[in-house]
């Protein structure tokens, strides 16, 4: 059998040798992901993001277990950079398999975040690809932040769980305007500590002004304490509550489209970095126009539409 028929039928080692080939980028990745994307099913993507130390890993954790019990098959991507399981450690991905069944129900993949910046999320939307044919109903993925990575990662996601904790008090303030416009629910998490009452408030207060009276989605605020599991089942019901409603206000569709049209340029965006302007910077002639621009013989836009036409001379762009 070779590696993709393997693959289908549910073997982990050929899954994980699939992502390692695409995330290289090794001849013939994109094909093989046009393959696999004709016979992939949408899994429902979950996004976890938050501070570092919030919680996140261990709310992903917890909420695999609530799928499991649905009988769904779970794959996870963690894009946190400060994690210890994260930074591509495959050591890291084992150790957090531990407790859980190795029978191809649960998978997780790091993303390395090292070298990675401008393509990470290429990379784990590819890695979604992967997922979806193989066959996972359910796609957790953890990130860090709200940086513009993470922000295209976000927008992969199907709904969004913005995980806060007690001490992050002041910090919602600061934290607040990104956060707000991208949670579909907030999560307190580490409610066993105390001021968590009050950040709770807070968001509900904040969520409460925002609200016009025609929403039929007000963003809920979960109080977990994902280190003894509890209220993790309200969260998942939560997250089952909004699929439900986007699904049937119709907003699902919308963002799926949204998401086929970034993708799209995401792939045409990061071709013409890679085969184009990486390797202008390269040539010894960039050298020359630079120092032209510098002595005033020309200039960047006359310039920039020099090297245009040139890309669809080579190309035949018409
Ligand atoms: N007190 C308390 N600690 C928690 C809770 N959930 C997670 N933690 C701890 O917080 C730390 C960071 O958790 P982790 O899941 O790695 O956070 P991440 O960086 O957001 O992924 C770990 O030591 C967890 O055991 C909770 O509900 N209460
Ligand atoms: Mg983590």
């Amino acid at each position: 059998m070779t590696v993709l028929e393997k693959f289908y039928t549910g073997d982990i080692r050929s899954l994980s040798r699939i992502i390692s080939f695409v995330e290289n980028r090794e001849e013939g990745y994109r094909q093989l992901l046009a393959e696999l994307y004709k016979t992939s099913r949408h899994s429902l993507r979950v996004g976890i993001t938050g501070p570092p130390g919030a919680g996140k890993s261990t709310l992903v954790n917890c909420l695999i277990s609530e799928y499991l019990k649905d009988n769904k098959k779970v794959g996870v991507i963690a894009v946190d950079p400060t994690s210890p399981f994260t930074g591509g450690a495959l050591l890291g991905d084992r150790v957090r398999m531990n407790g859980f069944p190795a029978d191809g129900q649960v998978y997780f993949r790091s993303m390395a975040t090292r070298g990675a910046s401008g393509g990470l999320a290429e990379a784990t939307n590819n890695v979604n690809i992967v997922y979806d044919a193989f066959g996972f109903d359910i796609t957790l993925i953890e990130t860090v932040g709200v940086g513009q990575v993470e922000l295209d990662i976000i927008d992969a996601c199907d709904v969004m769980v913005v995980v806060l904790v007690p001490e992050s008090g002041d910090a919602v303030q600061t934290m607040k305007a990104g956060l707000m416009e991208i949670a579909h629910i907030f999560c307190v998490n580490k409610a066993d500590r105390p001021g968590s009452e009050r950040i709770i408030s807070e968001l509900k207060q904040t969520m409460e002004q925002r609200y016009q009276s025609n929403e039929c989605w007000k963003v809920p605020v979960v109080a977990t304490e994902a280190v003894s599991r509890k209220n993790v089942d309200k969260l998942k019901e939560k997250i089952d509550e909004y699929i439900t409603v986007a699904t049937t206000q119709g907003w699902l569709e919308e963002h799926r489209r949204n998401q086929v049209k970034r993708q799209i340029m995401q792939v045409l965006g990061n071709r013409f970095q890679r085969e184009f302007i990486d390797h202008l910077e390269k040539k010894q002639e960039f050298k020359k126009v630079i120092d032209d621009i510098i002595q005033g013989k020309t200039d960047p836009f006359s310039v920039g539409d020099d090297l245009y036409r040139m890309f669809c001379k080579v190309n035949n762009v018409k």
